[in-house]
């Protein structure tokens, strides 16, 4: 008898004898957009080793980070089809598939971090992580997406005049592409690793981007020019296929959400120091960073977006409660 027929029957044996002790491991693959050291990076091994160690090791889950395995659109399909287990995703292009979480992506929502998750980890978290499960997508942890402003390459932005008829990259979702349009600009949406060739080869006058993001891709080598508008606060989200939660059991369920709880409250604490750090780093190498004096005029530019949400009663309602809490 040879290796070949024999190794067949033994390894299901091995593996039926493994799960009689609770031993057999599934393994899981995580989607990450960002590099080691960044916070959701950090955030998601942190995660991981978590839910090993909750489940004696029997979810063993791969981040595979830096986009390797696809852009983020197709990320949200293949976690759809389960070809992926996890992922963290920005809720730009999460809400082109999920229309239940778009008002999380208006510009000037959110004040800041804090308001975000003031709601976030309240009742309307819960409605936009029902809208989520609903579309195949279980929220583990809300992440901080942060505060994102323009950059360009060419010229100092003292004014929305200073952006009109740019070319500016936008992430492959409709809210930013209208965004775009609104500030008398070109839209050009780019996955995120194709953004700093496009800066380089002028494909593209400028990018939109939080600090962290901004540092970590080293748009700061060639878009110096940063005009501090903050135009959208949005959050991001870890989450698990619906794929995968129907088949866990009551307690993995509970070591999953909460890790994901823990690894929530991680990112967040990075994050701020990481946009400290980033701030520090792009200034000492020569960015430019000019505040917006007043966000009015840029509001009213966003009249028609903000007439499509007024006009649904649902987003109406979230739109209404977020900016009066
Ligand atoms: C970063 C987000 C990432 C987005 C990226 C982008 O963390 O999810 O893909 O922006 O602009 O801030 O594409």
């Amino acid at each position: 008898m040879t290796m070949r027929t024999t190794i067949k029957p033994l390894l299901g044996v091995l593996l039926a004898v493994c799960a009689g002790m609770g031993l057999a491991q599934t393994k899981l693959r995580a989607w990450n957009i960002h590099p080691d050291g960044y916070p959701v990076t950090e955030a998601m091994k942190s995660f991981a080793e978590q839910v090993g160690k909750a489940t004696q090791g029997r979810y063993q889950i791969e981040v595979f980070s830096n986009a390797t395995l696809g852009d983020q659109p197709k990320a949200v399909q293949m976690l759809k089809s389960g070809e992926i287990d996890l992922a963290e995703f920005s809720s730009g292009p999460l809400s082109d598939a999920v229309p239940g979480i778009k008002v999380l992506n208006l510009p000037f929502l959110f004040t800041d971090s804090a308001h975000m998750f003031r709601h976030l980890d309240g009742k309307l978290g819960d409605r936009f992580a029902a809208n989520l499960k609903a579309a195949g997508f279980v929220v583990l942890g809300w992440y901080d997406g942060g505060g994102r402003s323009f950059y360009c390459t060419n010229k100092p932005i003292n004014s929305l005049r200073d952006l009109a008829g740019s070319k500016i990259r936008v992430q492959q979702s409709e809210v930013y592409i209208e965004m775009v349009k609104l500030l008398d600009a070109t839209p050009v949406a780019l996955p995120f690793k194709e953004v700093l060739d496009a800066l380089q080869q002028g494909k593209v006058d400028c990018a939109e981007n939080n600090l962290p993001s901004y540092e970590s891709t080293g748009h700061y080598k060639v878009a110096r020019n940063v005009y501090v508008t903050n135009h959208v606060i949005s959050p991001e989200a870890l989450v698990v296929s619906t794929k995968l939660w129907d088949k866990l059991g009551k307690e993995d369920k509970a070591a999953f959400s909460e890790a994901g709880a823990k690894s929530a409250l991680l990112m967040r604490e990075l994050w701020n120091k990481r946009v400290a750090l980033a701030l520090d780093v792009t200034t000492k190498q020569g960015s430019q960073f000019v505040k917006v004096r007043d966000v009015s005029p840029m509001v009213r530019r966003m009249g028609p977006l903000y007439g499509k949400y007024m006009a649904d009663p649902t987003t109406r309602e979230e739109l209404l409660t977020i900016i009066a809490n």
